[in-house]
């Protein structure tokens, strides 16, 4: 079994720009810049039969390249129980097509549709019992962050591996969105 992913990875200079958001909340566990993605679709666990009509279904995609453009940070879970601190993704039609595109192509592979809300975002860390306090200060100020536009020229399938340190995130495949 293998436990995958699709995202848009986030390229340079986007990521110096999300690295510079480091820091200010304590107990906070930072993404490794080379990590930092925005998910499309989370897989779950899969059997390698099945990762194959994936990668499959990912390469017949035809999708234009688009843009899109980071808005904001924000948090999920309540302010008192915080799990993970994201920058937001800018409304954008483009970006939910190709979601909807790839939620479509996984359903033809047999995976069970997917029942939550697509809320694009970037998870810039995960915390434990971060102070509300220090929470708020770090929102009002980052709160007129934005970076971008940030081309979206291709879709990867992560594997994720879980440890005790955390989850490692290996690039499986590469697709490329292209107009043609
Ligand atoms: P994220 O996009 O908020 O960071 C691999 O675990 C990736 O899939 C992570 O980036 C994670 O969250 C995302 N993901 C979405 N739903 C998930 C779930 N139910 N379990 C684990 N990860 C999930």
């Amino acid at each position: 079994m293998m436990r995958l992913f699709v995202a848009i990875p986030i390229a340079e200079p986007i990521r110096q720009r999300l690295a510079a958001l480091h820091g200010g909340v304590p107990g906070a566990r930072w993404m490794e810049a080379d990590s930092l993605h925005l998910t499309l679709r989370f897989i779950g666990e899969v059997p390698e039969d099945q990762a194959i009509d994936i990668d499959e279904a990912l390469l017949g995609l035809r999708t234009a390249p688009f843009a899109l453009t980071l808005d904001g940070v924000g948090l999920f879970g309540s302010a008192r129980r915080a799990r993970i601190l994201w920058a937001g993704v800018e409304r954008n039609d483009a970006l939910t097509h190709l979601q909807a595109k790839v939620e479509t192509a996984l359903v033809r592979c047999g995976l069970p549709a997917d029942a939550h809300a697509f809320t694009p975002h970037v998870t810039l860390a995960r915390l434990r019992d971060a102070p509300a306090e220090r929470l708020g200060r770090y929102l009002s100020d980052h709160g007129l962050f934005r970076a971008g536009p940030m081309p979206v020229n291709r879709l990867t399938l992560y594997r994720s591996h879980l440890s005790d340190h955390g989850s490692r995130y290996e690039v499986l495949a590469d697709y490329p969105l292209t107009s043609a």
